[in-house]
């Protein structure tokens, strides 16, 4: 069980942002990866999705325990302790502001470079605060996430009849790949049940957006917050049991599908009743890789959707936007 410590409320009820409620969708594809059908499931699920739950996806229970252990006494720590990473560039640890750009969410995280050749200075002193066991739990989940990812990224390659299968896998195989890892911890809110009782809605843990690489592997120790807008704009509310993961379809891989995978909105609340974990591996190419529709996906009478750029042209402007703002447009060709 979690114990968690709550954030002081204070004077920053401003980050309680009431937003309208979802619905519960029980079917929702879940794929099992060592299914003989599992690309053909995959590639469904990207298009119509953005997104799937994953099982038999082969990373042992007791690394993610580790991780999350860690994590919790990373985050258990006083203030000023956790604050030595602290304000996140955007590495680092954080608390209620999400990115540069006034982005609030009920909840506190720290993010980490996971490419030990391209690892940023704030990565490096946030697991030098730390004890060798914290860096032994990062370091030997990322290894199996990392293989997981390539995996997935293979099936998906398979799936679409593209003859390389390693075309994504290989961006993020590379040696100076730019993946990262992100643990939140969205403690219990208190304010929620204010908000709840005068009917305004939720409260938002991590607001809407789409996530920028290629794509993004979520574990968390909670069922509840999760949430993904569906193509008709409604919101769904996702149900993940500890042992699952939720694969989401990132920008870049929207891109380079030309459109036939979906980069997903999703979102956090916050909850009442229980803190939640998260770790998010994120796989991304490294930063000069040129990203564009691949021309196998390209047929002749069909056009390329988007341009060209590389993934730090695409990262710098993606940074320098709102949470929740359409960054397609930089790829959009007109
Ligand atoms: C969303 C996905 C990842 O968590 C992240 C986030 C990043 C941050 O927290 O600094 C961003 C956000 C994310 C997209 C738009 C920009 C950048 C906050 C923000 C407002 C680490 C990432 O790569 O992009």
């Amino acid at each position: 069980a979690l114990i968690s410590h709550q954030i002081a409320l204070n004077d920053e009820s401003f980050l309680v942002k009431p937003c309208k409620p979802s619905t519960l969708v029980t079917e929702f594809p879940e794929v099992d990866l060592s299914d003989p059908q599992a690309k053909t499931l995959i590639v469904k699920a990207c298009q119509h999705f953005g997104s799937f739950k994953l099982v038999n996806h082969g990373v042992p229970q007791e690394l993610v325990t580790n991780l999350q252990n860690e994590a919790l006494k990373f985050f258990m720590q006083p203030q000023f302790q956790k604050q030595k990473a602290c304000p996140p560039d955007p590495y680092g640890y954080g608390s209620k502001r999400i990115g540069s750009n006034n982005d609030v969410g009920w909840l506190e995280y720290f993010l980490l470079n996971t490419n030990l050749d391209v690892i940023s200075p704030k990565s490096l002193l946030l697991l030098e605060q730390n004890s060798e066991n914290f860096r032994s739990a990062v370091n030997n989940y990322t290894v199996r996430v990392k293989n997981l990812c390539c995996e997935v990224l293979k099936q998906m390659a398979e799936g679409l009849g593209i003859e390389a299968k390693n075309v994504f896998s290989k961006l993020i195989s590379s040696e100076r790949s730019d993946c990262c890892l992100r643990v939140n911890h969205y403690p219990i809110c208190s304010k929620v049940e204010e908000v709840k009782t005068l009917n305004e809605g939720n409260l938002i843990g991590f607001g809407e957006h789409t996530d920028p690489q290629i794509i993004s592997i979520i574990r968390a120790n909670n069922t509840a917050g999760l949430e993904i807008c569906l193509q008709d704009g409604t919101w769904v509310s996702i149900s993940l049991d500890h042992a699952s993961y939720f694969v989401i379809v990132g920008d870049l891989l929207q891109v380079m599908t030309n459109g036939r995978f979906k980069s997903v909105k999703h979102r956090v609340l916050a909850n009442l009743c229980s803190s939640r974990l998260s770790i998010i591996y994120f796989g991304g190419p490294s930063l000069d890789e040129n990203i564009a529709p691949l021309p196998s996906l390209v047929s002749k009478e069909e056009e390329s959707l988007y341009k060209k750029l590389t993934w730090q042209e695409y990262k710098n402007a993606a940074y320098k936007s709102r949470l929740s703002e359409n960054r397609f447009r930089l790829f959009e060709k007109y």
